[in-house]
């Protein structure tokens, strides 16, 4: 839905900020939410982005905002520590004049506010191994960041990169069929089922603790980071998905977003594949903050977790098309087959390159 600047207005007038509002901008190319870029008359006051966040996938906005305010907190303090400007290194949630970190309208529509981050650039793609390694460092110093902070974060998406629970999903959607899709998709279909066994043997060591829990992203795409003017990692932004959950996700989403030479959803599959040499530049970035509290078994499932959220993703994008196309915003009336088949053909590519990623990761342990 789009608001008028008049509706705009009076949404922010339900918070707390410093100057006086000049103009609202509709701004990024987030997937998810609506963002606003709230720009203040002269210097000495900042500027905001203003958010409406998609209730459709997330139906608690209070526990989503709890976490954010507590990953904040936390950054905030190591990036004090370090000497460092905890209002550029970290978000800065405002808080509504009634005190919450959101503003619930009359229509039960929930708006955030934050410190906008000025003088920062943001990419779409890794275009040289440089730059997946400043990336992969920034999710690496994010999650080393908050390495140790106490208590497990709210589950305000339950289920959302666990395995059993897409099976789950997964087995229901096809035992429903609910617009009579599956019968021309037995292919399709069999590359989830060849390789269950495989994805949820690796799901049990999370299950079991082997693989610890630990406060992650889960939505590490390359434009969720903010760079410096520099090209050094400034800020990891977009923290609506902070959970508590395995760091292997974090990796292995970011492989399947960095790596990827042609698009998500690319209808050519000769230009889908993955690209070594952005594995190698941000598998080294990442482990230069992350080797040091990573532990062995973390380590050694590194390169699968590729694998693993690539499979995942394909099994989300077929799942969502044998049900009818009602998760992801599609385009057309076959996008999310077109989105699994490509995103299968990354898959085939990552499997064909396992052992020169397990090489890599093992290099990168011990020379970094
Ligand atoms: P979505 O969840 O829809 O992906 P994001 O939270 O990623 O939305 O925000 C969309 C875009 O807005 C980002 O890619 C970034 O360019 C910009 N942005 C978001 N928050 C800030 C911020 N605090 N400071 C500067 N730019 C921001
Ligand atoms: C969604 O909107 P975007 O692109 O940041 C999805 C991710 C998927 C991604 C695939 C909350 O994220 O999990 O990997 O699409 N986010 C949610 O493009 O489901
Ligand atoms: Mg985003």
């Amino acid at each position: 839905m789009r608001y008028e600047e008049s509706e705009l207005r009076a949404i922010i007038g339900n918070f707390i900020i410093e100057g006086e509002l000049a103009k609202i901008i509709l701004y990024g190319d987030g997937l998810i939410n609506q963002t606003y870029f709230v720009e203040t008359a002269g210097e000495s006051s900042p500027d905001y982005i203003l958010q409406n966040k998609n209730t459709n996938i997330f139906k608690d906005i209070p526990g989503m905002m709890n976490n954010i305010q507590r990953v904040t907190a936390h950054l905030k303090a190591k990036v004090k520590q370090a000497g460092g400007d905890p209002e550029r290194e970290a978000m800065t949630v405002i808080e509504s004049k009634s005190g919450e970190p959101f503003y619930k309208d009359e229509q039960g529509n929930f708006w955030t506010l934050y410190l906008f981050i000025s003088d920062t650039q943001t990419y779409e793609s890794a275009d040289t191994p440089e730059d997946a390694y400043a990336g992969g460092k920034g999710i690496g110093k994010f999650q080393r960041m908050l390495a140790d902070m106490e208590g497990e974060l709210t589950d305000i998406l339950p289920g959302f990169h666990n395995m059993r629970y897409r099976f789950q999903q997964w087995d229901a959607v096809l035992a429903k069929d609910p617009v009579g899709r599956k019968k021309e998709l037995s292919a399709e279909i069999n590359w989830i089922e060849s390789r269950r066994a495989e994805m949820m043997d690796f799901w049990k060591l999370v299950e079991s603790g082997e693989i610890p829990i630990r406060v992650t992203h889960n939505d590490t795409k390359i434009n969720n980071i903010l760079f410096d003017q520099k090209g050094e990692v400034l800020c990891v932004i977009d923290l609506d998905t902070v959970l508590s959950s395995t760091v292997l996700n974090d990796f292995g989403d970011a492989i399947r977003s960095y790596t990827n030479t042609g698009l998500e959803d690319d209808p050519d599959l000769s230009k889908v594949g993955m690209d070594m040499r952005i594995f190698e530049g941000f598998t080294k970035g990442y482990l230069s903050e992350a080797r040091a509290f990573l532990t062995e078994s973390e380590k050694h499932y590194l390169a699968f977790s590729a694998k693993f959220i690539t499979y995942e993703q394909v099994l989300r994008f077929l799942m969502d098309y044998i049900d009818g196309d009602n998760y992801y915003r599609v385009n057309s009336e076959d996008h999310n087959l077109v989105r699994t088949r490509a995103q299968y053909q990354l898959l085939l590519s990552i499997e064909a390159q396992m052992d020169a990623m397990n090489a890599i990761v093992k290099e990168s342990c011990s020379t970094i």
